[in-house]
């Protein structure tokens, strides 16, 4: 396929101003009858029509009620002729959502039919113009026969419904607000909803609901709360008020990604709506709870303002992930939660978006061109795009970025927009601002690709005083950009004197500044600051709370860190501290043959923060928890996983050994014996909890004691929750305790009708740390085979085959058979899904980092898939990008 270029962007030749639409829903052949009122845009020379459309078949067409000479071009239906500047426009057509095995369009799920448009899905349902500036107000009648399908459900608002012959039955949708087709949905099904009435501070009156299937319902007051509370936090943070009378969220089993925003009716994979304590864990919850607040605030990021073209994507997903992680900042509580969630999101964004940005996949967090626009909801677009966001919140500060966002708002409400605009309004809230007088350079972060580099040397000269910190940045040139121009970036620091304590900070020049945390600039190569009135050598601690998403080399010493890792008062360097002192001892054991150790200093260190009774149980947790296996591997230009696998589990071993009592003081002291609720607090202490009996259990196994595993054993039996049920049997299964296997099985049986829990059963078994004698993969072979297994439903494919290749010593073997299978399944995949395939095809994206004999295999894995001649466009532009 030819690449859809930014640069080639137009505006349409005619809008859409309003759309009739009928649906006779069948899933075998459904017809849709569209009556569109055209007019034409007369800011452009006078052209043909052309509408898109995707396996779907043209019954008729007419033109102001009369027949209209039309041809088809692939995937568009061309009027040449329409008559004059304004007209109708009246199509019938056909599609079968039983065969729409993609995912997108109007597709079958077992309780009924489902919509996805975004961002093309439109085009699959009927002809149409399916970009996102044209933007219709939508009336929409749905006919279906009611007792296969009672609940009829579109966008806006209810206007009549009622029953028709032949045990059929309609409803009338209209939604007032005008909108791209992207965010256009339909659901025939038969669920319940859980309701809710709400009074918003304005006084009106709004109607809340949740659908799911019968059965469900006691799973959605999580989500019902979580939409309330996102509700409240929006108007109270943003000023933004829910617009609608009726807001609804629906649950389907059969979901590409997480959920979509469609107005006033988010569709949901079930995983982000159903969680009770028996069948979801914490770390459910606290997805239930971010996703509902992110397809709530694209109410108005994203619905209200949308985005003009999909290269402009990030307007609406960075600006929504920035804006969920703020609202699950607010919910989490006190400064510790909050930084726990911070440490989450960057450890997220290091371990997904760095590698992104690093491979050959890198674009811009605004892309410049793109073969399948489904590639490129990525961890840039979404996660950095947010960081992007954060990052001028940091310059302008919180009541800054809330007025430049009231600013956007009476810009642009009802338009579609692009990322310049967006950071044009803050900016012009914010004059005299860093972002304002650097907006230029400042907006390099959305048209550059890749992580840039910092570098922080500091002298301390005591005779004088005075601390010099010197800060230069650089960024490697990629094949599309060559060059790379310096970007604003913003440092968030403090200095920490030997005992601990933080340190005025007062600039050469300065007189009487005397906070204790900044934040820097750096808008160049270098920048060199003095600090004076320095008494005693610090410690910096630089890029506080990650202040931005770069790669930062500050030549601390073991000494520095181990000061940071026990004084910082910023909690997130504090972490960062310990990570970089157990990174350092990896990467130092994985070239040579010699086991990795774990010296005296470090684990007193790590003793100290798990036995600190004024830390959260939940920062301890992430403080003792290893740098991942993935998160090494990155920091290597060639990597080996098998040795960074044995490095990785030699370390584990030492922690597990050399806190023991530690750990079994954490165990215990960690017990929640009250009612459960998902808050930070609680969870806090079920995931310290957790890890301690993973440490126990896998020191246990290792030494041939019985008794932990024994407890784990019994501790899963009675566990009141789903959290402490699954820890203790990771806790089984990671270690490959002979227990593991007896637990595994009563799992199943206790939980074979919960989808969503045989997914777990199925994602730890794939994830389980890999043994010499490759027994994961042998499982993982045989679960593929598995009567509960299929690939048809993604998130049980997700669940098996891409924990399995996210399991790097299970999945990069020496023989390369997990390579083939991954061959096979992409190609497999692909024929019915290319969207689910295509991610499964990124896993293999990183191959040019691999050691031999991986490499080779690798390389040859993706020709094997690049040679079949039927790929999606979806895969065929990862796999050969990764081959470039
Ligand atoms: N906007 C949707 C993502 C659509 C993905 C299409 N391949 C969900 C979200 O980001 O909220
Ligand atoms: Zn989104």
């Amino acid at each position: 396929a030819t690449p859809v270029r930014r640069q080639d962007y137009t505006a349409p030749a005619y809008w859409i101003r309003s759309v009739e639409l009928t649906f006779d829903l069948d899933p075998g052949k459904t017809i849709v009858t569209s009556r569109l009122v055209i007019e034409r845009n007369l800011d452009t020379p006078p052209q043909p029509l052309k509408l898109q459309g995707e396996d779907i078949t043209l019954l008729r067409v007419q033109a102001n009620g009369e027949s209209v000479s039309f041809r088809h071009e692939p995937g568009l239906l061309v009027i040449d002729n329409p008559p004059g500047d304004n007209f109708t426009l009246d199509i019938r057509n056909t599609c079968c959502p039983d065969k729409n095995t993609q995912l997108s369009g109007l597709f079958s799920s077992d309780s009924g039919l489902f919509t996805q448009c975004e961002a093309e899905g439109f085009r699959r349902i009927t002809y149409f113009l399916d970009r996102p500036d044209v933007m219709a107000v939508y009336t929409v009648t749905l006919r279906a026969d009611k007792k296969r399908y009672p609940v009829l459900l579109s966008n806006g608002n209810l206007l009549e419904q009622g029953p028709l012959d032949n045990g059929r039955h309609y409803a009338k949708w209209h939604d007032p607000f005008r909108k791209p087709s992207y965010l256009f949905a339909l659901v025939a099904a038969d669920l319940v909803a859980r309701e809710q009435l709400i009074r918003t501070r304005s006084g009106r009156d709004h109607l809340l609901q949740v659908y799911v299937r019968r059965g469900d319902l006691d799973k959605t007051e999580h989500a019902m709360n979580s939409l309330i509370a996102s509700i409240i936090w929006d108007e109270a943070r943003f000023k933004l008020p829910l617009d609608l009378e009726r807001f609804m969220i629906v649950a389907v089993g059969d979901f590409n990604m997480g959920a979509m925003e469609n107005k006033g009716l988010n569709i949901f994979n079930t995983k982000y709506v159903l969680a009770s304590p028996a069948t979801a864990t914490d770390t459910d919850f606290m997805g239930v709870e971010s996703v509902v607040g992110h397809e709530y605030f694209h109410n108005w990021t994203g619905n209200r303002i949308t985005c003009r073209d999909w290269f402009q994507l990030s307007l609406k997903e960075g600006l929504t992930v920035f804006r969920d992680q703020e609202f699950s900042m607010d919910m989490a509580g006190g400064p510790s939660a909050r930084a726990v969630k911070r440490i989450d999101d960057v450890r997220g964004l290091r371990q997904v978006q760095f590698p992104e940005d690093a491979g050959p996949m890198a674009h811009p967090v605004r892309p410049d061109e793109y073969q399948a626009i489904n590639n490129f909801y990525t961890a840039t677009v979404y996660e950095k795009g947010a960081e992007v966001v954060r990052m001028m919140q940091t310059l302008v500060g919180r009541e800054g970025f809330e007025r430049g966002m009231t600013l956007y708002f009476q810009r642009h409400d009802g338009f579609a927009v692009t990322c310049d605009d967006f950071a044009q309004a803050i900016a012009d809230a914010n004059p005299g601002s860093m972002l304002s007088t650097r907006l230029e350079t400042f907006k390099r972060w959305y048209a550059q690709a890749g992580t840039p580099h910092v570098e922080a040397r500091g002298r301390y000269d005591a005779e004088q005083r005075r601390y010099v910190l010197t800060l230069s940045q650089w960024s490697s040139p990629s094949a599309q950009q060559p060059v790379k121009l310096p970007y604003v970036i913003p440092v968030v620091m403090g200095l920490v004197g030997p005992e601990g304590q933080a340190l005025t900070l007062q600039l050469e020049g300065e007189y009487g500044h005397s906070g204790t945390e900044r934040v820097i600039v750096i808008d160049d190569e270098r920048l060199e600051l003095v600090f004076v009135n320095v008494d005693v050598p610090p410690v910096p601690s630089l890029l506080r709370g990650f202040s931005a998403p770069v790669r930062l080399d500050d030549g601390l010493s073991d000494a520095d860190l181990l000061t940071l890792l026990r004084h910082d008062s910023d909690a997130f360097n504090r972490w960062e501290a310990g990570q970089r002192l157990a990174l350092s001892r990896m990467l130092a054991a994985v070239p040579g043959a010699a086991p990795a150790v774990l010296d005296d200093a470090l684990v007193d260190a790590l003793r100290a923060v798990l036995r600190d009774p004024s830390l959260d149980p939940a920062f301890k947790e992430l403080v003792l928890t290893l740098p991942t296996e993935r998160y090494v591997a990155e920091q290597l230009d060639t990597s080996d996983p098998q040795r960074i696998h044995a490095v990785h589990q030699a370390l584990q071993a030492q922690l597990a050994e050399r806190l023991h009592d530690d750990w079994a003081w954490a165990f215990e002291h960690h017990q929640v014996t009250e009612g459960y609720r998902p808050d930070s607090e609680q969870s806090g202490r079920r995931a310290l909890a957790n890890r301690a009996l993973g440490m126990l259990v896998r020191h246990a196994v290792a030494t041939g004691d019985a008794v932990w595993p024994g407890k784990a054993y019994g501790r899963f039996k009675e566990a009141a929750n789903m959290t402490d049920r699954l820890g203790a049997l990771a806790a089984l299964v990671d270690a490959h305790a002979e227990l593991a296997a007896p637990a595994l099985e009563r799992f199943h049986t206790l939980f074979k009708d919960e989808a969503l829990v045989i997914d777990k059963w199925f994602a730890l078994q794939a994830g389980a740390p890999e043994t010499a004698d490759g027994r994961v993969f042998t499982r993982v072979k045989a679960l593929l085979k598995h009567p509960d297994f299929s690939l048809k439903n993604p998130n049980r494919a997700r669940s098996l085959v891409f924990s399995f290749m996210n399991n790097p010593a299970a999945f990069h073997r020496s023989d390369a058979a997990g390579y083939a299978l991954w061959a096979e399944l992409v190609i497999e995949i692909d024929a019915a899904n290319p969207q689910l395939a295509s991610r499964l095809a990124r896993l293999m994206e990183r191959w040019r980092r691999l050691a031999e004999p991986w490499q080779s295999a690798a390389r040859e894995a993706l020709a094997r898939v690049a040679a079949k001649p039927n790929l999606s466009d979806d895969t065929r532009e990862v796999v050969s990008r990764a081959l470039e």
